[in-house]
């Protein structure tokens, strides 16, 4: 795959100037919050935050997004301040136009909320299929966006040719058959992760989804010991990944750790990733991770509702876990407790707490399990390490024929090992 990013970055962080515009619909609460949520989307790709503004939506700016005072004021972040911004982030989807009126304006490069995240995306992507999602993602986003491409003074960060009608139906076309080739690349590997996965389907399930930065994936460290990467950085995790629980069980029982949501992700990146949650549509537990210790972490937790009923999770059994409770004191813990008395409070962080999340993850399916009686002749002694794997042994006795089982384990399970032992 062509290593194309959208911006390329220069020497040393550059300084990024942020821009939130208010619209009546969004609460002023809200809009510092989604700031406050761009300004770590910008430090996760490196940049440096030299300032926030915000301005109520301009009833008539023509094309711009932004009236001609503003981008007057604004200038003494770009042209004749004493520290000057590289560039100007906007905490909401541009058009292509309104992305070049203000660079027109202002001389520096312009980017979006949107923009911001593919590249976020296309830096954190490792396998196969989350590279193929956020490419075509990414060629989606470019694509309207070449027509509008100018160059600004020397700081040109969008990758691509120069201008000249030709030259753009030329590369439109190129994006057009990269994505066709994209696609069905991703088809591929689309239809090999279902075959895993219907693989994996008689198995017992639990699947970490959540916000960004959440902890899913410190969580699926400690319930696997496994070395899934952990940052306190948004969308560290693009990948599924999946793990038996630790210690291991009979049946095993898989732990899965999915990509992170955010309020306002591009509608293409949502599709590109819908076949990444598809692990959640066929999980036996969904463990909904928040960080408590988070003020916003209620408006993130209807961003993951809503995604999820989306995808379609209707049946699964649902469990909230209230994490980074090592960041909340006693009375704001036992206030979370009275809001969500179903809830599990604990920290990734600690041992004792997830010792807890293990046994009650054990606890539960083991309520699902049933228990069957097996005899297994002589002649049929292969069986046996497959009823250790997938079987709890409650009882294992020996005569002279063979071997009487009383064993526990899911009713797909049982089924298999009887059609085996009739066999
Ligand atoms: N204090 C504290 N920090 C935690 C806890 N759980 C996770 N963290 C930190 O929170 C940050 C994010 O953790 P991750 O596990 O990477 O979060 P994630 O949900 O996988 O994030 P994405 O992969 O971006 O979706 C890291 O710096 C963790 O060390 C916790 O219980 N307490
Ligand atoms: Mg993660």
């Amino acid at each position: 795959m062509k290593d194309k990013k959208i911006i390329t970055l220069q020497q040393g962080p550059e300084k990024a100037l942020l821009i939130s515009i208010r619209t009546q619909k969004v609460t002023d609460e809200e809009a510092e919050e989604s700031l406050r949520e761009l300004g770590r989307l910008v430090t996760t790709l490196g940049f440096q935050v030299l300032a926030s503004e915000s301005q109520r939506m301009a009833k008539s700016t023509g094309g711009s997004v932004l009236g001609e005072g503003k981008l007057k004021e604004l200038e003494k972040y770009t042209k004749d301040g004493e520290e000057l911004a590289d560039l100007v982030i906007f905490d909401c989807e541009l058009t292509p136009s309104q992305i070049r009126n203000v660079e027109d304006a202002l001389g520096v490069q312009v980017m979006d909320r949107t923009g911001v995240i593919i590249e976020i995306f296309s830096r954190h992507a490792k396998t196969r299929a989350a590279l193929l999602q956020v490419e075509i993602a990414r060629l989606n986003y470019l694509a309207p966006r070449l027509r509008e491409k100018k160059k600004i003074g020397d700081k040109q960060h969008f990758a691509g040719r120069g201008a000249g009608e030709s030259q753009i139906e030329l590369d439109r076309r190129r994006i057009r058959d990269r994505k066709a080739e994209l696609k069905q690349e991703l088809e591929e590997v689309q239809r090999e992760q279902d075959n895993r996965r219907s693989r994996r389907e008689e198995q017992m399930s639990v699947v970490l989804v959540g916000y960004t930065n959440a902890g899913k994936s410190s969580t699926m460290r400690a319930l696997t010991g496994s070395d899934v990467l952990v940052e306190n950085k948004l969308f560290a995790t693009l990948d599924t990944t999946v793990r038996a629980l630790q210690p291991e069980t009979h049946p095993r029982i898989l732990v899965s750790d999915t990509v992170g949501f955010i309020n306002k992700l591009p509608h293409d990146l949502v599709a590109s990733f819908r076949s990444t949650l598809e692990e959640a549509r066929h999980a036996s537990i969904l463990l909904y991770v928040v960080d408590a210790s988070d003020p916003s972490f209620r408006d993130q937790l209807a961003v993951v509702n809503e995604v999820l009923e989306e995808v379609g999770v209707e049946g699964i059994h649902k469990q909230l876990i209230l994490n980074k409770s090592d960041c909340l004191t006693i009375e704001q813990k036992e206030n979370l407790m009275i809001e969500f008395p179903e809830a599990m409070m604990m920290s990734a962080k600690n041992e004792a707490d997830i010792k807890k999340l293990y046994q009650w993850i054990v606890q539960f399916f083991d309520q699902k399990m049933i228990q069957d009686e097996f005899f297994v002749p002589y002649g049929q002694q292969g069986v046996i390490g497959d009823i250790h794997t997938n079987t709890k042994v409650i009882k294992e006795e020996c005569d002279n024929e063979g071997t009487h089982f009383i064993v526990r384990s899911t009713s797909s399970h049982l089924e298999r090992l009887r059609k085996i032992l009739r066999s």
